[in-house]
This record gives C-alpha cells, sequence and structure tokens, in this order.
C-alpha cells in the first residue's frame, strides 16, 4: 500500500510538471528492445523481466517476448506476448537443464523479409533460436526444432540486418561479437561463424571499443554502424563504424555514456518518419518503488541526431520527458485502452476470448495519459468498454492530472471481471489537440474494474 501512494505521489508530481514519458512502458517490465518499423508502424519487440524478480543484480526472471506498437512514437499499443519459451521445444529442462520454460527469455530480434517475420530468441545458455511468422504479431513457429546457433558462441543476443546486396548477417555475443551470414531462408547459416576480429579482446591490451553484448548493426548513407551495450557495469551505448558490413570497425565513441542509474543498458535504433530514434533501458520504474536492484527494467527511448560526417551525437542519459508526438489519436474511433503513453498503477491483461488486451488492476487514484488526441469535431459525448468488479468511475481531464474535467463516467458493477459492457456519459466540449487523463475513482483497495476501450462522440 505505502508502496503504491509513493508511486501515485511521484507520478503526481511528473504530471503536473509535464514530464512523464520515459520509460515508454509502464504497464509491465520491458527489456532490450528491438523496434521494427514495417509499413507506417514501428513494433517494438521487448524481452520481459517478470515482477517478481528477485533481488540481485543478474537474477532474470523471463518468460516470454512482447510486442508493442506506435504511429505517433508517444502512445504505445501493448500488442501482448508474441511468442515464449515454449515456442521452443527444446528449452525444456528436462532436455538441457537450465531453467526450463520459466527462465531464460532474453534479448529477440525480429525482421522482416519477403513479407514474413523472423525472430531471433536467445533462450539462455542453450543457444539462439528462430522463430518465422507471417505477420509481424505471430503466431510463430520454431520451423528448425532446434538451436540456429548452438550454446557455444558466447550465445546470446542476435540482430539481424540485411545489405542492399540482399545479403543477411546474424551478429550475437557476450563478451565475443559474433557473425554469421544466413542465407536466403534466414533460418540456416551460409558458411563460418565468425569471431569478430575488430571486437576480439585481447588479454592485457587495452580494449577501445568496450563491448559486452547487445549488438545492433545497421546501415546509413553507405557506412555502417555497429552499436552495442559498451563498458561494464554501469553499460552505455557505445559505436564503431565500418565500410564493410563485417568490419574492420572502428570505435566512434558513446551514443550514451554509462550512468550509475542502470546498471544495464541494449541500443536498437530505428529512422522512423523523418527523424532517427535510439532506444534503450533503464530501471526507473524498479527504483519507483523499492531502493533494491530487482532485474526489472523499463524501455526507453530518445531522439538520435548525426553530425555532417555521419558520427552519432553524444546523448545524455534517458530524459524522462521523452520525445515530441509525431502522430495524433483519432478519439472518434475505437480506441484501445492499452494504447498508453503513462500509465500510474495500472497493469494490463490478455484474454482468450476476442477482447484481447485490455487494462487491469485498477484502483482508486490509478489513471492514464493518451497524448495527442485531435479533437477536431468537438466532443459531446465519452464511450468506454469496461468490465466492472466492484465498480467505480472514470474521470475524463484534459492536459493534465488536475486539468479540466470533462465528465465523470460511472462504471456500475455488472458482476464479473470479464463480462464487457459500454457504458457512456455526457461531457463537455474540447477542441483541438489535448492530452487525455483518464483517472480511475472508486472504493480505495478494491479492484473495480477493467478497461477494454474508449471513443468519444
Ligand atoms: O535481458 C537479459 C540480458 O540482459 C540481455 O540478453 C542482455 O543484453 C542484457 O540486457
Amino acid at each position: 500500500m505505502l508502496n503504491r501512494l509513493f508511486v501515485f505521489v511521484v507520478c503526481l508530481f511528473y504530471s503536473y510538471a509535464g514530464y512523464t514519458q520515459n520509460p515508454i512502458i509502464q504497464t509491465k517490465y520491458t527489456a532490450d528492445p528491438a523496434p521494427l518499423v514495417y509499413k507506417d508502424t514501428v513494433f517494438l519487440y521487448t524481452s520481459h523481466d517478470e515482477d517478481n524478480s528477485p533481488v540481485g543484480q543478474g537474477k532474470f526472471l523471463m518468460r516470454d517476448w512482447l510486442c508493442y506498437t506506435s504511429t505517433d512514437m508517444v502512445n504505445w499499443t501493448d500488442r501482448g506476448t508474441v511468442a515464449s519459451l515454449r515456442n521452443f521445444e527444446w528449452a525444456d529442462k528436462a532436455i538441457t537443464g537450465w531453467g526450463g520454460f520459466e527462465n531464460g527469455a532474453w534479448a529477440p530480434h525480429t525482421i522482416e523479409r519477403d513479407g514474413k517475420f523472423y525472430m531471433y530468441c536467445p533462450v539462455q545458455g542453450r543457444g539462439i533460436g528462430v522463430l518465422v511468422a507471417d505477420n509481424p504479431l505471430g503466431p510463430f513457429i520454431d520451423p528448425l526444432g532446434k538451436p540456429l546457433i548452438g550454446d557455444k558462441y558466447d550465445s546470446i543476443d542476435p540482430s539481424v540486418f540485411i545489405d542492399d546486396d540482399g545479403q543477411a548477417y546474424l551478429y550475437w555475443g557476450n563478451p565475443n561479437l559474433w557473425y554469421a551470414k544466413l542465407n536466403k531462408d534466414m533460418i540456416s547459416l551460409s558458411g563460418e561463424i565468425i569471431k569478430d576480429a575488430s571486437f576480439a579482446k585481447v588479454k592485457d591490451q587495452p580494449d577501445p571499443f568496450h563491448y559486452q553484448e547487445g549488438p545492433w548493426a545497421y546501415k546509413r548513407n553507405g557506412k555502417y554502424y555497429m552499436a552495442y551495450a559498451s563498458t561494464c557495469c554501469p553499460e552505455g551505448i557505445g559505436y564503431a563504424m565500418s565500410d564493410s558490413p563485417v568490419g574492420p570497425w572502428e570505435y566512434k565513441g558513446y551514443i550514451m555514456p554509462p550512468n550509475k542509474k542502470s546498471t544495464g543498458n541494449h541500443p536498437g535504433i530505428i529512422d522512423y518518419k523523418g527523424k532517427s530514434y535510439v532506444f534503450g533501458f533503464n530501471f526507473r520504474l524498479n527504483f519507483m518503488i523499492t531502493d533494491k536492484h530487482h532485474e526489472r527494467r523499463s524501455v526507453c527511448v530518445a531522439e538520435l541526431r548525426y553530425n555532417p560526417d555521419g558520427t552519432i551525437q553524444e546523448l545524455p542519459w534517458w530524459t524522462e520527458e521523452g520525445l515530441e508526438e509525431t502522430g495524433s489519436i483519432d478519439p472518434y474511433v475505437v480506441n484501445q485502452a492499452e494504447t498508453i503513453a503513462w500509465a500510474s498503477g495500472l497493469k494490463t491483461a490478455q484474454d482468450s476470448s476476442a477482447e484481447g488486451i485490455y487494462v487491469t488492476q485498477i484502483n482508486d487514484g490509478d489513471y492514464m495519459k493518451v497524448r495527442g488526441v485531435n479533437f477536431q469535431r468537438g466532443s459531446k459525448a465519452f464511450y468506454a468498454n469496461v468490465a466492472s468488479l466492484s465498480g467505480g468511475s472514470i474521470e475524463i481531464r484534459l492536459d493534465s492530472l488536475g486539468g479540466k474535467l470533462m465528465g465523470v463516467c460511472d462504471v456500475k458493477t455488472r458482476g464479473g471481471l470479464e463480462r464487457w459492457k459500454t457504458v457512456t456519459a455526457k461531457i463537455s466540449k474540447a477542441n483541438g489537440t489535448h492530452d487525455v487523463y483518464f483517472v480511475f475513482k472508486g472504493v480505495k483497495g478494491a479492484d473495480l474494474f477493467n478497461f477494454n476501450w474508449w471513443r468519444f462522440s
């Protein structure tokens, strides 16, 4: 209870101060971001630190891989678990030991080729597997039934880059950087597995690269980039450049220097709607509720800027302000409640019924923010699809937690957290673009209702 109160007070402060964007996902602990731009959408694949991960550095508890999508870089829609250790039969403890299906779902990377989606997944201690799907959200299947890269070769943190000539490269490794060419099928290797010479650590020799793990390769204006988690610990994000996808690489410095606030970091870099972005993670949400280190990380994002010579401008540690939105939300269509810019006290859950993902664990005083809602046709009424337990209400406010109250939507008891009903309320007029806050009210300490979708008319 004291924890929840502390989180609420901290969030209240940041909300009034105009902050509240990084980390970008607050309803679960997410790490190891692997963004993919596909058509007009950013698909952000992440690993997932369980809420009950134990105290202690390196004590990961990770079972599955998640996906979030956005078209404006600030509101992220939870797409749920897209794959888990259970996708790999060979992850079973009976076969390999390790954590079986209960632990070891480390940093993934998903890439599209010819309309198929390939998700490379490290299964800690057991190797790197590959999953294939016809859709970026799955269902993903394991076409090999065995690891693509075995349990040698420092087999974690895969990332794939496809060059302009169609050749795909798979990079991975901690503490060494390894790579191999992939065949066009993306699920088999073409040629040898190679330990990258530039990044190789030589005993008693200085290591300018400070490479740790989390390689992320890409090409820009004819130059190849290799970003990675560098220095340890804490980890920053370093990068190197080359004229070829396989080096030799030249160390260029930090994209983000390490910071004591976070033991780890892990880059994912994209270009989207004319800007460049780097994703990574911090521990802000964990340390908002405890002073103890749990491996409960949270994905963050910052805009990345290049110098005229192609080098990257060094960024400060993840700011709490985050980004400006690059799009807007249409309030007159059904918007999933799990599309969120900032949430306080809330969780998301996945329903096997048609309702899919929804916001849950709603208690008195919890709230969520949706940024850039464009009321171009004004507003008269608010509709919310909810499933109520003890019931409560939704205050609809503009621009801040204490901002203009547009109206209050009652959610009456309807007997069950999965019996979905649409409730409605008359509201005052809004024009133009606003951040909308849904502030939940009800009996203190009770689970009030689940929230599936909303819209305005
Ligand atoms: O998330 C588990 C491991 O922690 C990843 O594989 C590393 O990159 C580090 O982030």
